[in-house]
């Protein structure tokens, strides 16, 4: 049966990774997939995940099935954290997920059951997996304009004007913050122009927030979510707890519905579930329960934030010195935009060629498009980087 089959599409920043351990240089640079890296080159444990893991391995009594809602504690305090302060926390309706993936699966799949006609609108560019998820749900995916590559910023003005066309059969992916790839966000005042669009036309708003807390701070990244969820009947939400709390081979994530009422969430979150059942059943427990029992206890929730602050402002610093860098080694600002981008990535702008070059030539490793890894670089390795693009005529 499986003689005939095709080779399967790679995933183009796992195979990087791969190439990248192959390589037998010794100052080899890995700036392809989006994980942080402290000063040693290291993916840490956060200080108050190790915590909750040793209580938990301590207290935990039981390994029984959970449930196809996963940690049903997580799950309410994930929509608190999100969204307090907001109408939408009383009509909204959450189910944990294996990561922001999995989030995106069940969504895609929900919207594919009430809406089989539906399209996704995604951004060009937009993160590698979401137009094969959303796919891979039957749904059609179009793309809207968003990156410029002169300004290395959002043309908004473009993206408005293309969403003008969108109707109460599309959905509208939205990245909550730290565009990835791009680095490029969109400014408050078109969060709210894309509230009144949504509110004039009828189409739904899919927020992915895979990078809260890495932006500027917690709440400032979860503003543009809060803003629509407050205003709009219905808004769907995947999150990732992968980064902000360092836990991605955990599989951490979760759901959100916001419906016009809470039965309505409500429906949503019971269809997720069969939906969950009918592809693996129950999430994995261990992320969210550390999740869980960091967002309930004052001092570890302290330890987290403050730990969670610090890569932030790590990833600014970085920036900054990279700018600073460039700016003396090639004469020049054009390489400023580092600084005005947010998270761990900034598209670049380098060719296919110069992608290949900078591997094949200098030993570092950005992704297709020129996607850089911020949060992957260490102080001491930001000259490697700065003489590797300028090599290759960046
Ligand atoms: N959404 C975006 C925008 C991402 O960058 C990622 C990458 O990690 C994900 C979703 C998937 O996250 P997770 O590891 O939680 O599945
Ligand atoms: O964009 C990234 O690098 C992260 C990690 O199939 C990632 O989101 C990369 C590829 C992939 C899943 C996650």
């Amino acid at each position: 049966m499986f003689q005939q089959l095709d080779a399967p599409a790679k995933d183009p920043i796992l195979s990087l990774t791969v190439a990248y351990r192959e390589d037998a240089r010794e100052d080899k640079l890995d700036l392809g997939i989006g994980v942080y890296r402290d000063s040693q080159g290291h993916t840490p444990v956060m200080q108050a995940v190790r915590s909750a893991a040793l209580t938990l391995a301590d207290q935990q009594d039981s390994k029984g099935y959970v449930g196809l809602a996963g940690n049903e504690r997580f799950n309410d305090l994930m929509s608190q954290f999100l969204l307090a302060g907001t109408s939408a926390l009383a009509r909204s309706a959450t189910i944990q997920t294996p990561g922001a993936s999995g989030a995106l699966r069940m969504l895609g799949e929900l919207i594919a059951y009430a809406k089989p006609n539906a399209t996704v609108w995604i951004s060009r560019p937009s993160y590698v997996n979401h137009q094969p998820v959303m796919e891979a749900c039957g749904l059609e995916v179009r793309e809207y304009p968003y990156f410029d590559p002169d300004t290395k910023l959002v043309n908004e003005a473009a993206m408005l004007e293309s969403l003008r066309q969108l109707g109460p059969d599309d959905v509208l992916l939205l990245h909550g913050c730290c565009h990835n790839p791009t680095g490029a966000d969109i400014s408050m005042a078109t969060w709210q122009a894309i509230a009144d669009l949504a509110e004039q036309q009828g189409f739904v708003p899919f927020v992915d927030l895979a990078y809260q807390g890495f932006g500027d701070n917690l709440d400032a990244d979860a503003a543009g979510l809060r803003l629509l969820a407050e205003r709009l009947p219905e808004v769907l939400v995947a999150v990732s707890c992968s980064k902000n709390f360092g836990l991605y081979r955990e599989r951490t994530g979760a759901a959100i519905v916001i419906g016009a009422t809470q039965a309505d969430a409500l429906r949503g979150k019971g269809h997720m579930q069969r939906i969950a059942r009918a592809t693996y059943t129950m999430p994995p427990d261990h992320g969210a329960a550390i999740v869980a029992m960091i967002l309930e206890n004052d001092a570890l929730k302290q330890q987290w934030l403050d730990e969670l602050q610090a890569m932030q402002a790590r990833i600014q610093r970085l920036r900054q010195q990279l700018v600073a860098e460039f700016r003396s080694a090639s004469d020049s600002h054009r390489f400023d935009y580092f600084a005005e981008h947010r998270g761990m990535f900034s598209v670049t702008g380098l060719s296919a060629e110069q992608t290949q070059q900078l591997s094949a030539e200098q030993g570092v490793y950005v992704v297709g498009g020129g996607r850089v890894n911020v949060a992957g670089l260490s102080e001491d390795r930001i000259g490697k980087l700065v003489s590797a693009f300028l090599a290759v005529g960046a």
